[in-house]
């Protein structure tokens, strides 16, 4: 009877534990991809690009080949990051400009 009380408690413990949001996003810069190339965040959050690969990299906002100057996180070398706020809704397009012929490209969408 008292383990069954105790494992009770526990799973009443658990009901009222609200899962945790997290407001930092994270995105892996590989060899040659994004990763996850698209995201979704709220606004307010926070994005941080980790160059996980062994090539420079970049995240610079806009579509290949035209930045809009939103940021640019300039290069990247081998764990190098890079962070941003996003501080309004919409869907922002990015790639990296070393890269970018080879489709490098990812989306955060901002809601
Ligand atoms: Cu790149």
């Amino acid at each position: 009877m008292r383990a069954v009380a105790v494992i009770g408690l526990i799973l009443l413990g658990f009901g009222c534990t609200k899962a945790p949001v997290d407001h930092n996003h994270q995105v892996a810069m590989q060899d040659f991809r994004f990763a996850p190339d698209s995201l979704e965040v709220a606004v307010g959050d926070t994005v941080t690009w980790v160059n996980q690969g062994a090539s420079q990299h970049t995240t610079t906002s806009g579509q290949v080949g035209a930045p809009d100057g939103k940021w640019d996180s300039g290069v990247l070398s081998s764990g190098g990051s890079f962070m941003y706020v996003f501080t309004a809704a919409g869907n922002y397009h990015y790639y990296c400009q070393i890269h970018g012929s080879m489709d490098m490209k990812g989306v955060v969408s901002a809601k």
